[in-house]
């Protein structure tokens, strides 16, 4: 019988350690009664200035904090400050992903049981962030409406990992002829009964529905 190749030891093993890492911090977030949303896209799909909506208008209600990944610059903590205070940036340098040691690390400091909400944007990448579980309770997909319909059809993997598909920048759907029919089907066909929420962050279409939706899940667990 042939060896495995070494390199696909090393990854497995990689793997392996973040979802020890993700449980324990699950776990923790549970025990601390923390509802822990993470959003993951391409670049550009529009995390950043959706969870600036969505954070305005949960923190007047709830205790929320955001850790925001990029391979380099603060921008996105420091756009997400003035709608969310306790923000922290995470550099990953030449990592395409964030990983549970990174968020682990990030909230050193923070008394997570003082928090009713914790959001987390991974690094804009289709591929690498589907491997990777962070301890997350509810992981949202986003596919913007200028990004075509047939991404959820290429990069199934992390449309399968997620729970809920949402298509952002609707209101640039009819400039960028964007058919949302064909794009909720393929979302349909990769995931059958996946959630699916259209928003414009930039309009506040969608808003209230996507508002209630965390709502709900911090209510269901019994945590708001
Ligand atoms: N028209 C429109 N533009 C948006 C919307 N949401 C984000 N954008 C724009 O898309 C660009 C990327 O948004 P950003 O939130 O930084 O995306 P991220 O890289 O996924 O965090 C920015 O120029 C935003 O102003 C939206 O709902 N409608
Ligand atoms: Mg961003």
């Amino acid at each position: 019988m042939t060896a495995q190749p070494r390199l696909i030891e090393v990854r497995a093993n990689i793997l392996k350690e973040n979802d020890v890492l993700a449980r324990q911090l699950r776990e923790r977030f549970q025990h601390a009664g923390v509802t822990v949303v993470s959003f993951v896209s391409s670049p550009g799909s529009g995390k950043t200035t959706f969870l600036e909506k969505l954070t305005a208008r949960l923190g007047a209600r709830h205790r929320i904090a955001a850790l925001v990944g990029d391979l380099a610059t603060a921008n996105d903590a420091t756009r997400l400050q003035r709608a969310c205070p306790q923000v922290r940036q995470i550099t990953t340098g030449t990592v395409c992903h964030l990983d549970a040691k990174m968020i682990a690390a990030a909230l050193a400091g923070w008394d997570i049981e003082e928090l009713d909400y914790l959001f987390i944007e991974n690094v804009g990448n289709l591929v690498c962030p589907s491997s990777y579980d962070l301890g997350e309770q509810m992981r949202v997909v986003l596919l913007s409406a200028t990004e075509g319909e047939d991404k959820p059809l290429k990069y199934p993997t992390i449309f399968n990992t997620a729970d809920v598909a949402m298509i952002t920048k609707i209101d640039l759907a009819d400039a960028a002829e964007f058919d949302r029919e064909a794009a909720r089907g393929n979302i349909l066909s990769v995931r059958p009964g996946m959630r699916i929420l259209e928003v414009s962050a930039k309009r506040g279409t969608g808003m209230d529905e996507a508002e209630a939706l965390f709502e709900s899940l911090g209510v269901a667990a019994g945590r708001v």
